[in-house]
């Protein structure tokens, strides 16, 4: 086989994959539709330009060739700290391009956070949009060791100044369809996050394996998802997803609200949206005075945490449209179990994708008896190769033979669909973003009233899914009028903005066991 290209043999019941033995995911993402004559079509648009196939193949060498230059080696981590643009594409291919490991990170993170992803990492470089460097300069000056190489995105002397004006040729680095290629931080109940290492051919086997059954991109599709490209999510959908199929993505960096989703669909007109359950609610919300019109829309999919099935209805009423929930993971790459167009269940999963493999299992990993709960685990061909320098965690969750420990438990239905049933660990989803009880309940602690805090995942009137505190005051005989709302910007200052808590309640003491471990499942029942 000619090096970088892979057959995908669609005839059987799930497509199967043979990559050339030399392979780079970027010549089949990238540079493959000049030679099939997309080179004119429209890869990305935004509210301030567009941009072609030709001249996206022609910046992800410029931007490769830049990282070459910054002194860059094959192996080496870039972290991404950057806005939704099209020059987000130009890094993470650029890297991938050049051998180099692109490391998208969660642009609503705090100092504290990036100092300890840039350490754990280990990485040469750090790329920021000049909008975070509040959170990022100081992170970078704490760091220890420091990365070589950083640079702003935007401005004098930042990295798009730094990139070859004409065109280079640049040679794509020699790797392998099992070789390390991206890495994304996941959250964890316990400990800081992991650094999960994907191999090149994950993303590509990602795609094929769920968009094709699910809503099967052409080249004639516009995406638009309002996850953000720093997401396992939208990187799917803003970035591989239109990049397999030659499609137009549009990309903005505006913060998702009812009103820009429905500005951006009515200007750009997609044919296929992402969302996530707790925009969709305040989307159907703002249906009920706004018509925006969304008819250029022919697939709304919804991922990130488990959609409510009155948001589902609501949506189709309003709509017309059915929402297609999924479930996906950092670790899995994308989307594994889906409901499918003309089979959506509203309040499951849907079923698993032709090409992966799920089992439900109890704590010793044997399969559960048909309809019980139990713990999810998948396997498939986009599994992450492990976590970076955490063999335990690793352990854990890569189980060997690409099976992969989603940390979810789940039932089947009589009817085979999948049904959540929350988390094997206390890890809290609010609005599709990761927040580990244990960070709010420090941040809590830090407050000088505060003697100690329970917080758990509790739903709001909508079937979604927020933070609730307990908490134990030092003196428990006296509550000062106003400590609420002080405890609450106590929490916004200290965390990233979505994981403040959305109840308070003050209790004399916390559930725990003998070794004195607060038990969040008590806490959860309502104990
Ligand atoms: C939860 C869901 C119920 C579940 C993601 C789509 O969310 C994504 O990745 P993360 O690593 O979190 C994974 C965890 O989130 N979850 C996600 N989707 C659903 N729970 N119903 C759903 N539909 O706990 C899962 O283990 O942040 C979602 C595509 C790519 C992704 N990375």
């Amino acid at each position: 086989m000619e090096p970088n290209t892979v057959n995908i043999d669609r005839s059987g019941a799930a497509p199967v994959f043979t990559f050339a033995d030399s392979f780079n995911v970027s010549t089949y993402m990238i540079d493959r539709h000049l030679d099939e004559g997309r080179g004119e079509r429209l890869a990305y648009v935004t509210d301030s330009g567009q941009v072609t196939y030709a001249e996206l193949a022609a910046r992800v060498n410029c931007w490769g060739q830049a990282l070459r230059d910054a002194g860059l080696a094959p192996g080496e981590r870039l972290m991404m700290v950057v806005r939704d643009c099209p020059e987000f594409v130009y890094l993470f291919y650029g890297a991938i391009r050049t051998g180099i490991i692109p490391v998208p990170l969660n642009t609503l993170l705090r100092t504290a956070d990036y100092r300890y992803m840039f350490e754990d990492s280990g990485c040469s470089a750090v790329v920021y949009s000049q909008e975070f460097a509040g959170e990022v300069e100081p992170a970078l000056a704490e760091a220890s060791p420091k990365p070589a190489f950083t640079a702003r995105l935007e401005g004098p002397g930042g990295m798009a100044e730094r990139v070859p004006s004409g065109p280079v040729s640049i040679e794509t680095h020699p790797s392998t369809a099992s070789a390390d290629c991206f890495w994304l931080y996941s959250s964890g109940s316990t400990g800081r996050p992991k650094g999960t290492v994907h191999r090149q051919r994950d993303l590509l086997v990602n795609t094929v394996l769920y968009t094709e059954p699910v809503m099967d991109i052409t080249e004639d599709d516009i995406l638009f998802s309002a996850a953000k490209l720093f997401f396992a999510y939208g990187l799917g959908n803003s970035m591989n997803f239109p990049l397999c199929y030659g499609a137009c993505t549009v990309l903005s960096d505006e913060r998702p609200t009812p009103e820009m989703t429905f500005r951006i669909i009515e200007k750009f007109r997609p044919t296929i949206y992402f969302g996530v359950p707790t925009l969709y609610a305040a989307q159907c919300r703002a249906l009920e005075t706004e018509t925006p019109d969304l008819s250029s829309l022919r697939a709304c999919i919804s991922a990130g945490e488990a959609l409510p099935s009155p948001i589902f209805r609501r949506w189709k009423e309003k709509t017309g449209l059915t929402l297609i929930d999924g479930i996906g993971s950092t670790e899995g790459t994308h989307i594994f179990i889906s409901n499918l167009p003309g089979d959506a269940r509203p309040g499951t999963s849907g079923k698993v994708l032709p090409g992966y493999e799920a089992r439900i299992v109890d704590e010793d990993g044997t399969d559960v008896a048909e309809g019980d709960v139990g713990r999810l685990w998948i396997r498939g061909e986009s599994v992450a190769a492990r976590y970076w320098n955490q063999p335990e965690r690793t352990a854990a969750t890569m189980l060997g033979d690409d099976w992969l420990n989603t940390g979810d438990t789940y039932q089947q239905d009589e009817n085979g669909y999948f049904v959540y049933c929350g988390r094997s660990d206390d890890m809290i989803k609010v609005g599709g973003i990761w927040c580990s009880p244990i960070e709010i309940e420090s941040r809590l602690i830090d407050h000088p009233l505060v003697l100690e805090a329970g917080v758990v995942g509790r739903e709001d009137d909508d079937g979604l899914v927020k933070p609730e505190a307990h908490v134990v005051l030092k003196d428990p005989n006296s509550l000062p009028p106003g400590l609420e709302d002080d405890l609450l910007e106590h929490c916004k200052a200290g965390l990233a903005r979505y994981k403040y808590p959305r109840w308070f309640h003050f209790v004399d003491d916390l559930p725990k066991t003998a070794t004195g471990k607060i038990q969040r499942f008590r806490l959860r029942a309502g104990e």
